[in-house]
């Protein structure tokens, strides 16, 4: 970890209340911690001035990028990978909810568990020791059958296909095409774990505490749900039917 130079990116739609918190926490966390990171956030013009009211706050380790509108999670991501890569500073690079379902208290399991080369963290809700706190039945119901779907459809043997709380290494993401990838909802975390296993890179699951938004509003909805769903069984048969044509379209 000593080595590793870190940074977070939190992508954000009317976070005003909850980025702010959120900041407040990590900026806790990192006084007198062995663990340094930067933060990029990445908005899209956010109606509720997200990004003037972090600029405001001046903390030197946060950056906002400046997106001109709401262009779906995934977009968002990529053009967040793209600048940070693009920079050359960093070597971890960690993505993050928000709305503080992500804890900072997770963080330092997550720090642990980085591994050299293309390697990923995955943050994961359904394993022993992880858990997910307020959430409806409903919501819990559709998050564990979509990531069971995504497993057996795609044949990757991973708990949380759909959760965006990661780590990726920087040698990872520059193996992958990202240019190629056009998921924009949380199917884009789907892709990104399918990507990532094709590029051989060695995954590591760390079990999380998911906690539902206090503040703002939810960006879910049915298109993004049935987005998620055609997209996974388009992959799973496209990998059935020609199973070396993703490695070739993901893995530069
Ligand atoms: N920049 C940007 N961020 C987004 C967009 N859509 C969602 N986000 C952010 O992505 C993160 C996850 O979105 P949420 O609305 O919490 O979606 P979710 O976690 O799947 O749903 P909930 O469990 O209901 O909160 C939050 O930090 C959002 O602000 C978008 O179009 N652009
Ligand atoms: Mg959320």
């Amino acid at each position: 970890m000593a080595m590793e130079k870190l940074v977070i990116l939190i992508p954000t739609y009317n976070e005003a209340v909850s980025i702010v918190e959120l900041l407040e926490k990590l900026s806790g966390f990192r006084v007198n911690s062995q663990y340094q990171f930067d933060v990029v956030v990445i908005d899209d013009n956010s109606p509720d001035k997200t990004a003037d009211i972090i600029d405001k706050l001046e903390i030197y380790w946060v950056q906002v990028m400046r997106r001109p509108g709401k262009g779906g999670l995934g977009a968002a991501y990529r053009a967040g990978f793209d600048k940070v890569l693009a920079g050359n500073q960093y070597t971890q690079i960690l993505t993050m909810d928000a709305d503080g379902s992500h804890r900072v208290e997770d963080l330092p399991a997550m720090f642990d568990a980085i591994h050299l080369g293309r390697s990923m963290v995955l943050g994961t809700r359904w394993m022993p020791g992880g858990s997910v706190v307020n959430w409806p039945k409903s919501r819990e119901l559709l998050s564990k059958s979509g990531t069971i779907y995504a497993k057996l459809a795609l044949g990757i043997n991973l708990n949380d296909l759909t959760g965006g709380f990661r780590i990726y290494s920087a040698e990872l993401l520059n193996a992958l095409n990202l240019k190629d990838m056009n998921a924009t909802g949380y199917c884009f975390q789907i892709e990104m774990a399918m990507a990532s296993h094709l590029a051989g890179a060695k995954a590591t699951q760390v079990p999380i505490t998911f906690v539902e938004r206090i503040n703002g509003v939810s960006k879910m909805s049915k298109a993004i749900v049935i987005e998620a769903l055609t997209q996974t069984t388009r992959w799973g048969l496209m990998r059935r039917l020609r199973p070396n044509a993703d490695k070739l379209h993901y893995v530069k």
